[in-house]
């Protein structure tokens, strides 16, 4: 029985950093001057940390409509030391899209960021 609880414990201690350092991303979209085109402040940062050396792109896609769209990814740049960063988004319609943010710096990773985006 202790031996039980002493492997559960250390199972724990294994995986809860690694959740923790998991990169977050949040979105901030604002519709620009032409249609369907959105100005995207993204929010980086780790362990409640900005993280101000990443490198990425922004794919949108709409998961409810597969094959439908084929957006290139765009490249996103850094703006200031609150981790965030900029990228200019061109939409194919309205609605709800997943944006896609391809990590290659400081080290791979995926975030995925649910997002409606409505008329002007
Ligand atoms: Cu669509």
């Amino acid at each position: 029985m202790l031996k039980t609880i002493v492997t559960f414990g250390a199972l724990i201690a294994v995986t809860g950093p690694a959740l923790a350092d998991r990169l977050q991303a949040e979105a901030d979209c604002s519709p620009s001057d032409a249609d369907l085109t959105y100005e995207c402040v993204f929010h980086l940062s780790r362990g409640g940390e900005p993280v101000e050396d990443a490198v990425f792109t922004v794919k949108p896609d709409m998961p409810s409509m597969p094959m439908a769209h084929n957006i290139e990814p765009v490249a996103a740049s850094f703006e200031d030391s609150t981790g965030a960063y900029r990228a200019k988004l061109k939409l194919d319609m309205h609605g709800q899209w997943a944006l896609r943010l391809d990590v290659s710096a400081p080290a791979r990773d995926v975030v995925i960021i649910d997002k409606e985006f409505l008329p002007h």
